[in-house]
């Protein structure tokens, strides 16, 4: 290889290791009593430092195949409040909304970014969601992540890149809201019964203007799907 090569190689990547700020866990909820219910969640406030995180959206932005889904609603098909991309293994495909996400095949700083968050959650996961919010008029409603082809207890690690926007989830049996702020380079590991336990959206925010992408690494084994 020349050397103009190798030294575009090495820009080329975005040195996720060396940009790993904290392996330190937060408990979000340690200001609740303990008899209120809490979700199965790991929160790493600051993984990525904000140059970092900064570089990743740049580059993700560019790098992914953006779609705008529709949807079937009461008042008949609309737009997605957001635009999608779905980067996984072949075979990882992934059907939410009556949408079936064939996997596009992995980016380059995508798949660095797994490699990262997958040794830290001790799981390697197989496919990953791409949600672009444009400004905050861009949302996710409430939903659960708990499609069959996703198994019982699924780890899904969600990696916020961009605009700080608005994170809820709601207890099922209570309706008990826990609500806190998804941050430029924030990663929130949700486990457990979080899924079968608890809802979670993300809502509109009219004065946020800037854009943020929200990457959540999944596992999906085909064969589970009914
Ligand atoms: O954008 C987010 O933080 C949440 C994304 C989400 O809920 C999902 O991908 O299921």
């Amino acid at each position: 290889m020349g050397g103009a090569r190798r030294a575009h190689s090495r820009r080329a990547k975005l040195c996720v290791s060396r940009s790993i700020q904290a392996f330190a866990m937060f408990d979000l909820f340690d200001d609740t009593p303990q008899s209120a219910p809490h979700p199965d969640v790991r929160w790493h406030p600051s993984w990525l430092a904000d140059d970092a995180a900064a570089e990743a959206l740049t580059r993700i932005i560019a790098e992914a195949d953006w779609r705008q889904e529709r949807i079937r609603t009461p008042g008949g098909w609309v737009d997605q409040p957001r635009l999608t991309a779905w980067q996984g293994d072949e075979g990882a495909v992934y059907v939410y909304s009556g949408i079936r996400n064939v996997p596009q095949p992995w980016s380059a700083t995508v798949a660095e970014l797994r490699d990262a968050i997958s040794a830290l959650c001790g799981v390697r996961f197989n496919s990953v969601l791409l949600n672009r919010y444009r400004s905050g008029a861009d949302s996710m409603g409430w939903h659960a992540d708990h499609e069959p082809e996703l198994g019982p207890e699924p780890v899904i690690a969600s990696l916020s890149l961009g605009a700080t926007r608005r994170f809820d989830l709601r207890h099922n049996a209570t309706g008990v809201v826990r609500s806190f702020r998804l941050t430029s380079g924030s990663l929130l590991v949700m486990q457990g019964m979080t899924q079968a336990q608890w809802r979670h959206r993300v809502p509109k925010e009219p004065a946020v203007c800037g854009e943020r992408v929200n990457l959540t690494f999944r596992i999906v084994t085909a064969g589970l799907r009914k």
